[in-house]
């Protein structure tokens, strides 16, 4: 007898006239999926496919990169340039001449009244790299202000600092294939499902091969963590404790490669000294961990040939961010797992573009990882570029979240916000709102007019986004894949190339630049400058083309000019950083092992406000949603603000399903939905993050001393139900914002 399929009808998928399917790259997260947008008869994009012959998504796309041709033509999209006086007033239509000029002018005018370090710039880990290396050479090149940053600080910068500390570099040693070769694999604070889905398959895929054990290391039961054969349920913001804890078993019972050791890295004595105090018993009562666990733990890691580690913002953001990563590396070092197939200490970037950014924007230095504080990094780049070399500062300005506090003090006046939309993903938000109000001159410059940080505005520059423009991103494991500009932006909008451009010659015509500085017009032409700056570097990217990049569907750096003519294909040697011995970025080869000791700094629960609140994100939403708001297959999934909250504390608070609550911190309030679920523990709730006025009104987001990034996984709060639920369903309705 015949079952099933065979007795069903066929699927039937409607025709939609597809002629044409164009190359990109989803400009969604850091996977870096390859992508191809069909486009009809009438020349309308209306699906979108992933590439088979792709390395990093065979094929597969997530929920996002399925839809993704939708953002063309979404709501909400910036059709025409707009201005205004004052914030409280409406909006004037305006040309992109007059635009650019007040620009200009509204730039030099705050310098001129209150110096040149008074005018911010902060841009994203959303743009492609060409932009992002316009950009850096227009602001430290023409504009001159230092206090130049991302939002980057918010995602990465805990990863960036901790590479640095213990590596000497930035830059991720490991790549997806490692999950190939591993046995052992623990993931700290990233929820692969979800937020990155088509690493997890790859991750899944390996998995199921060979078996090896993944332990996942998170206060929730996350979908990563229900997949999981040990699950830590940790005590938030304690990872460096039980990091500690897991060294001090593997050096008390000599599970060290001390060979390993010896040859690459300095600092063991005073590492064993600070991991002595962590006994599992001890460092039980702080994590929440129990000790046997710790000892399994460290033994099925350290006992594995080889092993890694993954991770993403359950590290990163918290007050010990830039030290959990740091505490990674040590596991990975002391382990010998740095720089071997299925041996590393990953970190699992954010955005799209948030390696570009950091390779290329200049944001905390110059080009291509090159320090401001290091004279000859300077004097190359002023040369290169074309500048006087005492234009450049001798060391970094402000992070993101301090220059937020200097607008508020009053020592910055104006801020040019790029692809990033700080109202709703900067902590305490009426804290942001109210610096906001008081800058004397605001430019933002969004593919969306309705982005939240646009009120404050006066200036609004209507870009391009993803594959209205050309260019390319780099991904998690240092693949670099290009993005073809497949349509044109809508109505008046620009590509943000053509906008610093045009910027740009403003500056060049007027006296700063004397017009000495060349801004090439095309995104190709462009990343061939990058390459000339790049040889011999770590990030040498001097042998790829565009047309190279589109061929081989990505290649990982390094990839140089010799080893295209001695006929290396990609990838030559770009799996991997760090595979030869001592070959770590610091003056002697050798990578730091540096001790970590924990001092609990951050907002706890206290009688007032009992409850940790956790917040991050859904597989079917981007951030503040500007995007994934608009488009009806995504939000249709989770289109309120809801919690994840235990069942016996909804119960011992008279909470049921689906009653509207407010969530009350010493910063404000929200009103959200009650979801109840086991996968929070009965002390925290967990809040999404990608609703307007709501998760960020509530959190405190202390910052990391290295890294500057914010805590957003740890504030402390309060329930209260509400009695009149009709008035808290409008009212959480009027919060959903689209
Ligand atoms: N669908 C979707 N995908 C995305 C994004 C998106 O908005 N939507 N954004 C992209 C970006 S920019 C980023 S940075 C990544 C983020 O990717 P992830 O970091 O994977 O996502 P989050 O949900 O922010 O946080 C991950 C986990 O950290 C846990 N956590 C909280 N506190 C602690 C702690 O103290 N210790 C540990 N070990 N874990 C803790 C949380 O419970 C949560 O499950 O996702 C990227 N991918
Ligand atoms: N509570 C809490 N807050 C968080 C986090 C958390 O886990 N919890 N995570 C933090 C992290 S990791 C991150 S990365 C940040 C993200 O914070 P944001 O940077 O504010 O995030 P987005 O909403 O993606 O903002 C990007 C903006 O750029 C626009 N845009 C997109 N593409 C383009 C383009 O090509 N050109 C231009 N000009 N504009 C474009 C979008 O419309 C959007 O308005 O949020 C942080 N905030
Ligand atoms: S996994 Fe990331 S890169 Fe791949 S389709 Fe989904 S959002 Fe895009
Ligand atoms: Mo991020």
């Amino acid at each position: 007898m015949l079952f099933g399929r065979s007795k069903k009808n066929p699927i039937k998928i409607a025709d939609k006239k597809i002629i044409e399917w164009k190359y990109a790259t989803c400009g969604y997260c850091s996977t870096g999926c390859s992508i191809e947008v069909g486009f009809n008869d009438e020349g309308k994009p209306v699906s979108s496919r992933g590439v088979a012959d792709a390395d990093v998504n065979r094929g597969k796309l997530c929920l996002k990169g399925i839809f993704e041709h939708e953002l063309f033509s979404s709501a909400g999209r910036g059709l025409i340039p707009l201005q205004r006086n004052n914030w409280h007033q409406p909006w004037e239509k305006t040309t992109w001449g007059d635009a650019l000029d007040r620009v200009h002018d509204g730039i030099k005018a705050v310098q001129k009244k209150y110096g040149r370090d008074a005018f911010a710039v902060i841009s994203t880990g959303q743009m492609l790299t060409e932009e992002f290396y316009t950009l850096g050479k227009l602001t430290r090149g023409l504009i001159g202000t230092n206090n130049y940053d991302g939002n980057t600080t918010l995602c990465m910068a805990s990863a960036v600092s901790g590479y640095k500390r213990s590596f000497g570099s930035d830059g991720p040693p490991g790549c997806y294939e490692d999950f190939e070769h591993t046995n052992c694999l623990i993931a700290w604070g990233s929820n692969l499902p979800e937020q990155h889905p088509i690493i997890y398959w790859r991750f899944k895929e390996a998995q199921e091969k060979r078996h090896f054990p993944l332990i996942v290391v998170d206060p929730r039961v996350t979908m990563l963590a229900q997949n999981a054969d040990i699950h830590l349920a940790i005590t938030p913001g304690t990872d460096v404790v039980l990091q500690n804890a897991l060294m001090h078993v593997i050096f008390k019972e000599n599970l060290q490669d001390s060979d390993y050791i010896k040859v690459n890295t300095n600092g063991l004595d005073e590492l064993m000294a600070e991991v002595e105090k962590y006994d599992p018993i001890s460092a039980a009562k702080i994590c929440g961990i129990d000790e046997d666990t710790i000892r399994s733990v460290a033994r099925l890691y350290a006992g594995a040939n080889a092993a890694m580690s993954i991770w993403t913002m359950g590290i990163n953001q918290s007050t010990h961010g830039s030290d959990g990563v740091v505490g990674i590396n040590n596991l990975a070092l002391i382990t010998g797992n740095i720089g071997k197939p299925g041996g590393t200490s990953l970190s699992i970037t954010g955005q799209c573009n948030a390696m570009g950014t950091r390779e290329w924007s200049s944001c905390s230095g110059l080009p291509n990882h090159r320090l401001l504080e290091n004279e000859q990094d300077r004097k190359d780049i002023a040369e290169f570029w074309n500048i006087d070399e005492e234009f450049l500062p001798k060391k970094r300005g402000m992070f993101q979240t301090d220059i937020y506090h200097a607008i508020e003090a009053g020592h910055i006046k104006g801020l040019w916000l790029i692809a990033t939309n700080p109202l709703s993903s900067l902590p305490n938000s009426e804290r942001v709102r109210r610096a906001m109000q008081k800058l004397e001159f605001c430019v933002v410059q969004d593919c969306y007019a309705d982005s939240e940080s646009n009120q404050y505005a006066h200036v609004y520059l209507p870009a391009g986004t993803w594959a209205e423009k050309e260019g390319v991103m780099t991904n998690t494991e240092r693949r670099i894949n290009l993005i073809n500009a497949i349509t044109p932006p809508p109505g008046e909008a620009k590509p943000d190339l053509w906008i610093f451009n045009q910027v740009a010659k403003r500056f060049n015509a007027k006296e700063e630049g004397k017009g000495k500085i060349n801004f090439p017009e095309h995104s190709a032409d462009i990343f061939l400058e990058m390459g000339s700056i790049s040889k011999g570097r770590l990030a040498d990217i001097s042998g790829m083309t565009h047309e190279l990049l589109e061929k081989n569907r990505g290649v990982q750096w390094p990839y140089t000019e010799q080893q295209v003519s001695a006929g290396e294909a990609p990838p030559a040697g770009g799996k991997r950083l760090y595979t030869e011995a001592a070959t770590f970025r610091y003056a002697d080869g050798k990578a730091k092992l540096i001790p970590l000791p924990f001092i609990d700094n951050n907002e706890v629960p206290d009688e007032k406000f009992p409850i940790w609140l956790n917040t991050g994100r859904l597989i079917e939403h981007w951030h503040g949603r500007t995007k994934t708001g608009k488009i009806g297959n995504n939000n249709k999934y989770s289109p309120i603000p809801f919690i994840e909250i235990n069942p016996d504390l909804a119960l011992e608070l008279g909470i049921r399903r689906g009653d509207y609550v407010r969530l009350v911190s010493r910063r404000s309030d929200a009103v959200v939905m009650a979801t109840p679920t086991h996968r929070v523990p009965k002390n925290m709730v967990f809040l999404p993050f990608h609703f307007h006025d709501c998760a960020n009104r509530l959190t405190l987001g202390l910052l990391d001393p290295h890294s500057r990034q914010p805590a957003y996984k740890q504030s402390a709060i309060r329930i209260e139900r509400l009695e009149d639920q009709k008035a808290a369903a409008q009212l959480s309705m009027e919060m959903r914002n689209f």
